[in-house]
């Protein structure tokens, strides 16, 4: 065991109480709600998974505010720290991340240290890159969590910027640095690999802070607490929770959480197609696509006829402003620009929101984003099928009983 990680465990009695081992869920999986899984969740949440956690919010509770509160917030874990199952913050002061590789020093920064240096803040989308797969896996099956739409939520997280951290203790990455290995003191699962990503050392080194706030707050153990690795505009899957180690490298991992997982071909296959990832023939999840979800009404609960408000948020990956989301109630015939409220952030999500009138009978909408860019939502999401379900951004497409 690592000595953060024996940190992290002597730190966490606040969750004892909470954690669950990972063999106890094979007979009563059905009857945790999220709330008994994870101290402070809110027991609406629908559970994917019960160790280590995966928790989707259901899309009604995402549209009653900008900032999705932290006990809504989607959970997804490959693995945790044994006692993380838990809303409140890792309360160690001695918490470390190491920077070593191709630095001309190699230095350990503690928790405290980063609290006293000068902090940015993000407001931005967190969104798992496998949010969405079930719907790829209507063309053809797909491997992993078969998330809905609500691996997704709209927070704020506080660091100190990787640039600002490596100035201000003279440290000097050499000119062959082309990778930022991040790992976090996770307990992997049996046989499985601790989870690490390499990150492009050009692009995150202005962009990414070492989190150690998430709404106002200590970030809790379960969203990784004390540091994560949060870099604005990606898919979540890069924010490397329960940091320690951050290596500078000129080589790309090949840790398994980097290759074969989350990545995409580089090239569209046709859906069901089997594919050898490697380095060379696929990309890490990285910029978000650009995206809208319909949150109310909802697939599945029946809205009553007459005035309705369709309500929803859009996204990308922060580079570009979203310029319209567009809405359809009649699969693609006609298009009405929707009302937006953007974000103060270009990384945060816009609310868009639309007054239609219903008859009784079955309602069809439909929601397209378009930004700056002119980047927007194929019609068919499965153009971009991939054996993993990454990266769905499908026109949003719904189906709701109007009575
Ligand atoms: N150390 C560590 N970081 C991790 C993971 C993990 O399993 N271990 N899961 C990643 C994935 S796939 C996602 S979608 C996000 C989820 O973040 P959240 O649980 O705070 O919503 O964390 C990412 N960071
Ligand atoms: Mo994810």
């Amino acid at each position: 065991m690592s000595q953060t990680r024996r940190q992290f465990l002597a730190a966490s009695s606040l969750a004892a109480a909470a954690s669950v081992s990972p063999g106890a869920f094979a007979s009563r999986k059905q009857e945790q709600t999220a709330a008994e899984l994870v101290t402070g969740k809110d027991g609406r949440m629908i559970v994917l998974k019960p160790y280590p956690a995966v928790l989707e919010t259901p899309l009604p509770l995402l549209s009653e505010q900008m900032l999705t509160p932290d006990a809504l917030l989607f959970v997804r874990n490959n693995s945790q720290p044994q006692k993380a199952a838990t809303m409140q913050p890792v309360q160690t002061a001695d918490w470390k991340v190491q920077l070593s590789g191709l630095l001309n020093r190699s230095i350990s920064i503690s928790l405290q240290q980063l609290r006293e240096m000068e902090m940015t803040e993000y407001e931005m989308v967190l969104q798992c890159s496998g949010n969405g797969r079930s719907l790829f896996s209507k063309a053809a099956q797909t491997s992993g969590t078969q998330w809905g739409k609500g691996g997704m939520g709209n927070v704020r997280f506080r660091g100190v910027r990787l640039s600002t951290l490596l100035e201000k203790n003279g440290i000097e990455p050499a000119a062959a640095v082309r990778w930022v290995h991040a790992s976090g003191a996770d307990d992997p699962l049996p046989e499985k690999e601790d989870f690490l990503h390499s990150l492009p050392f050009s692009e995150v080194i202005h962009r990414s802070i070492l989190a150690v706030d998430m709404n106002g707050g200590p970030i809790p153990a379960i969203h990784g607490g004390p540091v994560r690795l949060i870099t604005p505009g990606v898919y979540a899957t890069m924010n490397v929770k329960w940091l320690t180690q951050l290596s500078f490298l000129a080589e790309e991992s090949t840790n398994y959480n980097h290759v074969p997982r989350y990545r995409v071909p580089r090239q569209p296959i046709a859906p069901g197609t089997e594919y050898e990832f490697t380095l060379e023939n696929s990309s890490f999840n990285w910029n978000m696509k650009t995206k809208s979800v319909l949150l109310t009404p909802t697939e599945g609960t029946p809205v009553k006829a007459g005035r309705t408000t369709i309500k929803g948020v859009a996204f990308n990956d922060g580079t570009a402003k979203l310029t319209s989301v567009y809405v359809s109630l009649d699969q693609g015939q006609s298009w009405s620009a929707a009302k937006l409220t953007h974000s103060d952030s270009r990384y945060g999500w816009t609310q868009f929101q639309l007054d239609a009138t219903f008859a009784a009978g079955q309602q069809h909408i439909w929601s397209r984003a378009v930004d700056e860019f002119g980047r927007t939502q194929p019609l068919n999401g499965s153009v971009a099928w991939n054996p993993r379900g990454y990266e769905w951004n499908g026109i949003d497409q719904i189906v709701v009983d109007v009575v």
